[in-house]
C-alpha cells in the first residue's frame, strides 16, 4: 500500500493539474487493508459503519498526499498566508465533499458496489461536524473550501469541540436538547498532531522588573494556571486542484504539572481534578446565535484558541524570517471572524513587546497591518463586552495592554478632535458604568486596518449606526463591504446532483468547470423558451421534493404530497427572523379555509379560487435559554398537530417542523423548495446565506428588503423575487410610534390571536408572552406592520404558482421560468467571488500557481 501511495505521491507535483483522483483498484485494495488493519475486522463482518470508516480512511490517504505536498510547496514558495480565525466551523459531512473535490465520486461509487455497498448508505453513516451555530459558522466552512479551490494559501484556526451544536428532539411539541457527542467513533478526517503542543497560561499577576542595562521597566506575567493546546488537523481539498489547505482545530489538555502541595497534604483527588478541568475548555460549543452571554469559560475558550493560533503563526514565520518583524504583515494576514478572536490583537502586541522586545509603536504598526475584522450583526444583544474585572483576573497583562491601546487611541482622537469629550467617551474601548467593560468590537476596529460588513445594506448600516463615530475618526475608507457567498461544490453539486448535471450538459461543460466559475450560469438564459428543458428542470425539482417528503415521513411520520407547493423556512429560531409571523400567516390561512368550507365550498373549489395546496415546512434550533424562540417552536408544532389531523383539509395544507435542522438536512431541504422565506425585520439580518442556497437551487424567494436579499434582487431581477414589508430606513420611526401611539393589530392578525387565545392550539397560557410581546410590549420586530403585506405578497405569488398541477403550461411559464432565471444569475454569490474580494481588497494576497 505504502509503496503505491509513495509512487502516487511522487506523481502529485503540487504544480500539476489535478492528479490525485482515486484509482479504483487501489481504492479497493486500500479499503480492504483498512478494514483488516485499521479497524481490525474482516470483510465478512464489515457493516455500513465500518465501511464508512474504511472508505473515508482510504480517501483520507489520497488527500494526505495533496495536503503534505501543498504544505511543502507553500513553505518553499513563502508567499503571504491567510489565517481565518473562527470560533465556529460548521463543516457538516466530509466524505461526499472530498469525493467531489477529488473528482472521484463515480470511481468510488463503482468500487463500493464491487465491495457490496451502496455509496449513499455509506455516506449516511458519517456524523455531521456541527462545530457551529448557523450562518457565521457555515460561512467559515464555505470560505475554507473556496480558499483551497481558488489556490490560495489559507488556513483556518478554530476549536475542536468534543460536543458540537446540540441535537434537537421534539417531544410533545417542545424542543429538547441532547448532547452531540460526535466523536463517539474515532474521526477519520482528523489528523492528531500530538507533537504540536502549545502552552497557554491564565490568571496570575504582573510584575515590574527594572532592567539596569537598558534602564527600562520590563513587564513579567507570572502565570497562574497552564493548559496545553494540542493540534488536530483537517485537510481541506480544493475542487479540481491539488491545493489542499489545513484547518487546525485545538484541543485543551492538561500539562504534566502537578500540584504537589495538594498532593503532599493528602489531597490527591483534587489535584488530579484540577488537571482534568483543562479539558473542559474545548468540551462544548456555546449554542447561542447572535447573543452575547458573558460566561467566563467562553472567554477562556477565546484566549486559549487565540494564544495557541498566534504562537503557531509566529513560530512558522520565525522559521523562515527569524526576527525580521517588519516583514510580518507581508507574510501574514489574519481575518477576525466577528469579535470572538479580538484578543488576538492584544496577544500579538504582547508577543512583540514583552517576548520579542520590540518598541510599542513598531509592534502596533505590525499588529494593525496584520489584522482585519468582519462584523456579522448590528444587534446590540450580540455585541461582546467583557467585564474589566473578569479580563483582569483571567489575563492581567492583557488588560494592561488594552488600557494602553485605549490610552494611545483616545490621545490620537483628542488630537484630531480637540475638546470633544463626548466623542472620546463614545469611542472609548472601555465602557464606564455599573459594570466597567471592554467593548470588543471597538478593540477590533482599532486593532485592524480594515473592517467589513457582510452585505451592502449591512455594511452601510454599520457605518451609520453602531460604528458611525469610528467613521469620523478613521475616515470612511477603513470600512468596506464583502457580500457573503456559498460554495457551489457543496450547495449545488453535492446537494443537487441532478440539477448540477443538467447544467453541466446545458453549458457543454462535462468537467463541471462552471463550479469554480459560477458566472457561467448566465448561459442558462438561452434555454428560457425551451419547453423540454423547462420540463426537465421542473422534474428535477419534483424529484428533490420527493426526497424531502421521504425525509419528513421518516422524521415526523407526516405525509406530504410532493406535488403541492413546498413553502419553507429553515434557519435558527429568532424573533428577528420572524418565524412567528410565518406561523401566524399559516394559522390565518387555516382559519380562512375553515371559513370557506363552512360556507359550503369544497376543497377543490378552494384550490381553484383561493389557495394553492401547500406544505409549510419549518426547521431550526432555538438557543437553550431563549424562552421566546422555544415558544415559537412549540406553537408551530401545536399548529401542525391540529391542521395535519383535520380531516376536512385534505392536502390543501400541511404543516411540518423538521427536527434537528443541520448541514446534512439542509442539503436535502434547500434543493426542494418552491418558495423559501427570508423575512427578517428590515435592518436586522446582516446577510443571510440560506437565501443564496435556495435561489441557487431554483427555489423562489419571499423576503424583506434586508441583508443579501437586496443584492439577490439586483442580480436576478425584481420580477424573479417576491419582496414585501417596511424598509430599514423606516424601522426606527415605526418603533417610536409603537411606543408613543401604541401598536395597531390588523384585523387579520386579531383573528389569529383570538384563535390562539381561545385554545385552538392547546393551552393558550403558554403563548401569552409571545402574543403580548407584540400587543403590549411595543412589537419590536414590526410583525403588526408587515403582516398584511406578507399575506398580500403570498396571494400574488400563489397566483403565479398556479392551481393546476406543477407540470402545467402556466406553471412552466410563470414559475419555472423565474426559477431558471434565478439560477442563471446567481453566479455572484459563489464564496469564490467573496474570497477573491477579500484577497484583493483586504489581505493583499494572490493565488499560488497550482
Ligand atoms: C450572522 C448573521 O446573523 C447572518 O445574517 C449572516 O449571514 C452570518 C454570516 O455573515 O452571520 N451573524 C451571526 O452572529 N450569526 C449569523 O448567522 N449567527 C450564527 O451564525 C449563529
Amino acid at each position: 500500500k505504502y509503496s503505491k501511495l509513495k509512487e502516487l505521491g511522487s506523481k502529485t507535483d503540487a504544480a500539476d493539474s489535478h492528479s490525485s483522483a482515486v484509482n479504483k483498484e487501489e481504492f479497493e485494495a486500500n479499503f480492504v487493508n483498512h478494514v483488516e488493519f485499521s479497524l481490525a475486522r474482516n470483510m465478512y463482518n464489515c457493516d455500513e459503519l465500518a465501511a464508512y470508516q474504511a472508505a473515508s480512511q482510504s480517501i483520507r490517504d489520497a488527500l494526505l498526499l495533496d495536503w503534505s505536498n501543498t504544505q511543502q510547496s507553500q513553505t518553499i514558495h513563502d508567499g503571504k498566508r491567510v489565517y481565518y480565525l473562527s470560533l465556529e466551523f460548521l463543516m457538516g459531512r466530509a466524505m461526499d465533499n472530498a469525493l467531489i473535490n477529488l473528482k472521484s465520486r463515480d470511481v468510488v461509487d463503482g468500487a463500493m458496489k464491487n465491495l457490496g455497498f451502496r455509496l449513499e448508505d455509506v455516506l449516511d453513516q458519517e456524523p455531521d461536524a456541527g462545530l457551529g451555530n448557523g450562518g457565521l459558522g457555515r460561512l467559515a466552512a464555505c470560505f475554507v473550501d473556496s480558499l483551497s479551490s481558488k489556490n490560495y494559501s489559507g488556513w483556518g484556526y478554530g476549536l475542536n469541540y468534543q460536543y458540537g451544536i446540540f441535537k434537537q428532539k421534539i417531544i410533545n411539541g417542545y424542543q429538547v436538547e441532547t448532547p452531540d457527542y460526535w466523536l463517539k467513533y474515532s474521526n477519520p478526517w482528523e489528523i492528531d498532531r500530538h507533537e504540536i503542543q502549545i502552552p497557554v497560561d491564565f490568571y496570575g499577576s504582573v510584575e515590574e522588573q527594572f532592567d539596569y542595562k537598558t534602564g527600562e521597566v520590563k513587564k513579567i506575567w507570572n502565570r497562574g494556571e497552564r493548559v496545553l493546546a494540542v493540534a488536530s488537523d483537517f485537510p481541506i481539498p480544493g475542487f479540481n486542484t491539488n491545493n489542499t489547505n489545513n484547518l487546525r482545530l485545538w484541543n485543551a489538555k492538561p500539562t504534566n504539572e502537578f500540584d504537589f502541595n495538594k498532593f503532599n497534604s493528602g489531597d490527591y483527588q483534587s489535584s488530579v481534578a484540577a488537571q482534568q478541568r483543562a479539558e473542559s475548555i474545548t468540551a462544548v460549543l456555546y449554542p447561542n446565535d447572535n447573543f452575547y452571554n458573558g460566561k467566563e469559560l467562553r472567554l477562556k475558550q477565546q484566549y486559549f484558541w487565540v494564544a495557541a493560533s498566534l504562537h503557531d503563526i509566529v513560530r512558522r514565520f520565525k522559521k523562515n524570517h527569524k526576527n525580521d518583524w517588519s516583514k510580518f504583515p507581508d507574510k501574514v494576514a489574519i481575518q477576525l471572524n466577528d469579535t470572538h478572536p479580538t484578543l488576538a490583537v492584544v496577544e500579538l502586541q504582547r508577543i512583540l513587546i514583552d517576548l520579542e522586545g520590540l518598541k510599542w509603536d513598531e509592534a502596533w504598526d505590525i499588529v494593525t497591518a496584520t489584522f482585519a475584522y468582519t462584523n456579522h450583526t448590528v444587534m446590540a444583544e450580540a455585541l461582546e463586552k467583557w467585564p474589566v474585572q473578569l479580563v483582569g483576573t483571567l489575563l492581567p497583562r492583557h488588560l494592561e495592554i488594552i488600557y494602553q491601546i485605549n490610552f494611545l487611541f483616545l490621545e490620537s482622537v483628542s488630537h484630531k478632535f480637540p475638546y470633544d469629550d463626548e466623542l472620546l467617551s463614545k469611542v472609548s474601548i472601555i465602557e464606564e458604568g455599573d459594570v466597567k467593560s471592554v467593548r470588543m468590537a471597538y478593540l477590533a476596529i482599532v486593532g485592524s486596518h480594515k473592517v467589513n460588513g457582510v452585505a451592502e445594506l449591512h455594511s452601510e448600516l454599520i457605518k451609520t449606526t453602531i460604528f458611525k463615530d469610528f467613521v469620523r475618526v478613521f475616515g470612511p475608507d477603513k470600512f468596506t463591504n464583502v457580500t457573503n457567498g456559498i460554495t457551489p461544490r457543496r450547495w449545488l453539486k453535492q446537494a443537487n446532483p441532478e440539477l448540477a448535471s443538467l447544467i453541466a450538459e446545458a453549458l457543454d461543460d462535462p468537467d463541471y468547470e462552471y463550479l469554480t466559475n459560477l458566472g457561467k450560469l448566465k448561459q442558462l438564459e438561452k434555454f428560457i423558451d425551451d419547453k423540454k428543458f423547462l420540463q426537465r428542470w421542473n422534474n428535477i425539482k419534483l424529484n428533490n421534493k420527493k426526497k424531502l417528503a421521504a425525509l419528513i415521513k421518516s422524521e415526523t411520520g407526516i405525509e406530504v404530497d410532493p406535488h403541492v407547493m413546498f413553502d419553507i423556512q429553515v434557519k435558527r429560531i429568532h424573533e428577528y427572523k420572524r418565524q412567528q409571523m410565518n406561523i401566524f400567516a399559516v394559522i390565518y390561512r387555516y382559519l380562512r379555509i375553515k371559513q370557506l368550507l363552512a360556507e359550503g365550498l369544497t376543497v377543490e373549489e378552494i384550490k381553484q379560487k383561493h389557495y394553492v395546496a401547500k406544505a409549510s415546512i419549518f426547521g431550526g434550533k432555538a438557543a437553550p435559554g431563549y424562552y421566546m424562540a422555544k415558544t415559537i417552536i412549540h406553537l408551530i408544532n401545536e399548529v401542525a398537530e391540529v391542521i395535519n389531523n383535520d380531516p376536512e383539509i385534505g392536502n390543501l395544507l400541511k404543516v411540518v417542523f423538521v427536527p434537528d435542522y443541520n448541514v446534512s438536512k439542509a442539503e436535502i431541504i434547500c434543493p426542494a423548495s418552491d418558495l423559501s422565506n427570508h423575512i427578517s425585520t428590515a435592518g436586522t439580518e446582516a446577510s443571510g446565506t440560506s437565501n443564496m442556497k435556495f435561489a441557487l437551487n431554483g427555489g423562489l424567494i419571499i423576503g424583506t428588503v434586508d441583508g443579501a436579499n437586496v443584492e439577490i434582487t439586483r442580480e436576478i431581477g425584481e420580477d424573479n423575487i417576491f419582496l414585501f414589508g417596511n424598509l430599514a430606513e423606516s424601522v426606527e420611526d415605526i418603533r417610536h410610534k409603537h411606543f408613543s401611539e401604541g401598536v395597531t393589530v390588523p384585523e387579520s392578525l386579531k383573528r389569529v390571536f383570538n384563535a390562539i387565545e381561545s385554545g385552538t392550539f392547546g393551552d393558550s397560557g403558554q403563548y401569552h408572552s409571545l402574543v403580548e410581546s407584540i400587543t403590549n410590549h411595543g412589537d419590536y420586530y414590526l410583525v403588526t406592520d408587515d403582516f398584511d403585506l406578507f399575506l398580500k405578497c403570498h396571494e400574488r405569488l400563489e397566483k403565479l404558482y398556479g392551481n393546476g398541477t406543477s407540470e402545467s403550461d402556466s406553471h412552466l411559464e410563470n414559475w419555472v421560468k423565474k426559477s431558471l432565471l434565478s439560477v442563471a444569475n446567481m453566479g455572484f454569490f459563489s464564496s469564490d467571488r467573496c474570497i477573491d474580494d477579500y484577497a484583493e481588497n483586504i489581505w493583499n494576497v494572490e493565488p499560488t500557481n497550482q
